[in-house]
C-alpha cells in the first residue's frame, strides 16, 4: 500500500481536526449499529463531545469512564468535495491506524470495515462522495481484545458496586490507548493509476554500482482492457536533484535501474552521510505517450545480509545500539504528533543510538521515513505480544499483521528485520508449528530481510528460535529477578547469550533490559528506582556486552525503554512504566548520558565516528598518567 502524496495527477487532503465522538454505552455496545447513528449527525442521536483526530480518546478529556472505556465509541465530522474531483478520476479514503477495529460510513452508507490496529487501510469512495457539496464520515471504533485479536486480550463481567461491569485484561502493560490515531486523508488517482511499487535495491561487491529493481501494480480499467499498452519510465534523481538513472518498463512493469558511483544507504554514525536518499520518480503511460499517473517515493540502496554469527548492511557488520519504544506521550496517548516525533529522533541522535524496535507494533509511516532520512535502522514489529492459546483464527489474523506490515514498510531501506512477536509463550508445545508458520509466511512475502521474535521464555524452553534467523531475548536481571542486586548481572546475561547462541548457532541480540526509575530519585548506595540504580545496571549489562562482543555473534543491546510510558493501573507501576532513559515528556534522567558515552565510544571504535564536543564533561586538568588508588583519599 502506497502512501498518500501529491503529484500532477494525484491530490491528497487530510480529515485531520477536532470530531464530534460519542462514547457508547459498555452494556450496549451495538446500539449505535442498532439504531443507525451513521445516517445522520451523530448529535442527532446522542450528545457529543469534541475530539481530536488524530489522538486516542482516552486521556482528552477527565472522565475515568472514558479513559478507561471497554467497547465502541463514535466519531463523525463533514467535509467538502470539490467538483473537480468528480471527474475522470478516483478518490479514496485511506487511515493511518485505527485501534482496534474500524467501520466506517461515507453519507450513511458502508464504505469499509478493517481489524488491526497500527496499520493502514483504504477504499476506494468515489461512489460514495457528492460532489461540490458536503459529505459526512461517521467511524465506529471497537477497541475490545478477546483471544482472537492481535494482539489477545480477555472480556470478563465482573461484580461492582452498581451491580456488574466488564472488564477489559491484557498480559501487556503498555496502555490499550484507542481511536483514530493516524491521520485520515482522502487522495485522488487517475481512473488507471499506479497502485503498488515494489523496490529491492542490489549493491556490487564494492559498493560502487547499485542496482535498483522495480516491479510495478496498476489498478485501473486501461490495465484490463489493453494489459500490453501500459508501460511506465523511471528516473531516479540523486539528494541534490541530479539524474542519475532512467529506464522504460517492459509491458509487465519490471525492470531495473543501474546507478554508476552509487551513494549507500548508511545507518547513522556508520558513516559520514548517514540516510543517503534517491527520489525515484515513476510516470505510467499508456500507448501513445499518454501520461497516466506519477508516483514518486524515497529510495535507499544498500544491501543486507546474514548469516549464524554476523549481520551485514553493505557488506560490514553491524552491532545495534538502541532502544525498544513505544508510541505513546501525555494527552495524545499514541496518536502521531509530528512534534514528538521530531523530537524523539533529534534524542535518538543527541544520544548516538543507530536502531529500535518498534515493540510492539508498527509505528506511524511518517516516523518510517524519518528513519530513513536519519539511517536509523528499524527492527519492524508487529502486533503479537505474549501470544498464547494458539489456534487456527489467531494464526490467520497473526499472518495477516505480518502481510500488511510487510506491504506497507518493504521500501523503507531503514526496515532492516522483521520481528514476528514480542514474549510469545514459547515453551508451549504447539508455538513450534505456529511460529513455523508464521516465520515461513513472512519469509515468503520478504526473503530480503531477516526475522526474528523477543523471547522471553529460558532458552532451554523455548520452540521457536529454530524457525528464526536472528535471536533476540529479552531479560530483566536486577529488576524482575534477583531485585537490586548488582552482583547478579553480568555472568547471568553472559550465560544467557551464550545458551542462546549454543542452541541455535544464530546471531543473538539483548532486545531489552532495563530497570524501572522515578525521576529526580536519588539514592547512594543506589537503590531500585532511583537514577542511581537504573545506571548502576545499565553499567553491569556494558561489562557482559562487551564480553559478548568478542564471541562476534553477539550482535546488539537495546535498553528497555525509551521513555517511560502508560501503563494500565499495576501496584508494580507508579504512574506507568518508568524504564525510561528518557522521561516521558522526553528529558534524560541520568543514565542517558551514561549511555550516550557509551552509544557513541562504539560507534568510535567500530565505526570511527566522530564524538560530539560535549560528550565528555570537564572535570579536572589531571595528566592521563597520574595514578589514583584508595591510598590517595
Ligand atoms: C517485557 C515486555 C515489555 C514490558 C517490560 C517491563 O518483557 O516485553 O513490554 O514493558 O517487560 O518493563 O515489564
Amino acid at each position: 500500500m502506497l502512501y498518500p502524496r501529491e503529484s500532477e495527477t494525484r491530490e491528497v487532503r487530510a480529515l485531520d481536526g477536532i470530531w464530534n465522538f460519542v462514547r457508547s454505552d459498555e452494556a450496549n455496545p451495538t446500539q449505535g449499529i442498532r439504531d443507525g447513528w451513521f445516517n445522520d449527525d451523530l448529535s442527532k442521536s446522542m450528545p457529543t463531545i469534541p475530539m481530536p483526530v488524530p489522538a486516542s480518546y482516552n486521556d482528552i478529556t477527565t472522565e475515568q469512564a472514558l479513559r478507561d472505556h471497554v467497547g465502541t465509541v463514535w466519531y463523525d465530522r463533514k467535509f467538502f468535495v470539490p467538483r473537480s474531483w468528480g471527474q475522470h478520476q478516483r478518490v479514496w479514503l485511506r487511515f493511518g491506524s485505527v485501534h482496534y477495529e474500524a467501520f466506517v460510513w461515507i453519507n450513511g452508507q458502508s464504505a469499509i470495515k478493517h481489524e488491526m490496529g497500527h496499520l493502514p487501510f483504504e477504499t476506494e469512495v468515489t461512489h460514495l462522495l457528492k460532489y461540490g457539496a458536503e459529505n459526512r464520515i461517521t467511524v465506529m471504533c471497537d477497541n475490545a481484545l478477546i483471544q482472537t485479536t492481535v494482539p489477545q486480550g480477555k472480556i470478563s463481567e465482573v461484580a461492582n458496586d452498581q451491580g456488574v461491569t466488564i472488564i477489559q485484561s491484557y498480559t501487556f502493560d503498555f496502555f490499550n490507548y484507542a481511536g483514530i490515531h493516524r491521520s485520515v486523508h482522502l487522495y485522488t488517482t487517475p481512473k488507471t493509476f499506479i497502485e503498488e511499487v515494489e523496490i529491492k535495491t542490489n549493491l556490487s561487491e564494492d559498493n560502487s554500482v547499485g542496482t535498483v529493481n522495480y516491479s510495478i501494480a496498476v489498478n485501473g480499467t486501461a490495465a484490463n482492457e489493453a494489459d500490453n499498452t501500459l508501460y511506465a519510465r523511471l528516473q531516479l534523481y540523486s539528494r541534490e536533484g541530479i539524474l542519475v538513472a532512467n529506464a522504460t518498463s517492459d509491458s509487465k512493469l519490471l525492470g531495473s535501474l543501474k546507478v554508476e558511483n552509487v551513494k549507500p544507504w548508511w545507518p547513522y554514525l556508520m558513516h559520514p552521510d548517514p540516510g543517503y536518499l534517491y527520489e525515484l520518480e515513476i510516470k505510467l503511460y499508456a500507448a501513445k505517450e499518454q501520461l497516466l499517473d506519477v508516483y514518486r517515493l524515497s529510495v535507499g540502496l544498500r544491501t543486507l545480509s546474514w548469516n549464524n554469527t554476523s549481520f551485514l548492511i553493505n557488506g560490514k557488520p553491524v552491532y545495534f545500539r538502541g532502544f525498544g519504544r513505544h508510541e505513546d506521550a501525555d494527552v495524545r496517548g499514541k496518536g502521531l504528533d509530528n512534534a514528538l516525533m521530531t523530537r524523539d529522533f533529534n534524542l535518538l541522535k543527541w544520544i548516538g543510538a543507530n536502531a529500535y524496535r518498534t515493540s510492539h507494533y508498527p509505528y506511524s509511516e511518517e516516523s518510517m521515513q524519518f528513519a530513513d532520512q536519519h539511517g536509523i535502522m528499524i527492527i519492524d514489529e508487529c502486533p503479537s505480544v505474549d501470544t498464547e492459546n494458539f489456534n487456527q483464527v489467531l494464526l490467520d489474523k497473526h499472518k495477516s499483521s505480518l502481510e500488511q506490515l510487510v506491504h506497507r514498510d518493504r521500501n523503507h531501506p531503514s526496515v532492516v528485520m522483521w520481528s514476528i512477536a514480542n514474549e510469545p509463550r514459547t515453551g508451549q508445545l504447539n508455538a513450534d508449528t505456529y511460529f513455523q508458520f508464521v516465520a515461513n509466511f513472512t519469509r515468503s512475502l520478504d526473503s530480503t530481510r531477516p526475522i526474528t521474535a523477543a523471547i522471553a521464555v529460558p532458552s532451554k524452553d523455548d520452540k521457536a528460535g529454530r524457525h528464526l534467523d536472528i535471536i533476540s531475548f529479552n531479560r530483566y536481571n536486577a529488576w524482575y529477578s534477583n531485585t537490586g542486586r548488582l552482583d547478579m548481572v553480568t555472568q547471568r546475561v553472559i550465560n544467557e547469550a551464550t545458551a542462546w547462541n549454543y542452541k541455535y548457532d544464530k546471531p543473538v541480540i539483548m532486545a531489552e533490559y532495563g530497570a524501572d526509575t522515578l525521576e529526580g530519585l536519588h539514592l547512594q548506595p543506589s537503590y531500585v528506582w532511583s537514577e542511581e540504580f537504573q545506571a548502576e545496571v545499565f553499567s553491569q549489562h556494558f561489562k557482559a556486552f562487551d564480553a559478548l562482543r568478542r564471541q562476534k555473534w553477539f550482535i546488539g543491546e537495546f535498553v528497555w525503554n525509551f521513555a517511560d510510558f502508560k501503563t494500565a493501573q499495576s501496584y508494580t507501576r507508579v504512574g506507568g512504566n518508568k524504564k525510561g532513559v528518557f522521561t516521558r515528556a522526553r528529558q534524560p534522567k541520568a543514565a542517558a548520558h551514561l549511555l550516550r558515552q557509551r552509544y557513541f565510544a562504539l560507534g568510535r571504535e567500530m565505526d570511527k565516528c566522530n564524538l560530539p564536543s560535549d560528550l565528555f564533561t570537564y572535570i579536572a586538568d589531571v595528566g592521563s598518567n597520574v595514578q589514583h588508588d584508595s591510598s590517595d583519599l
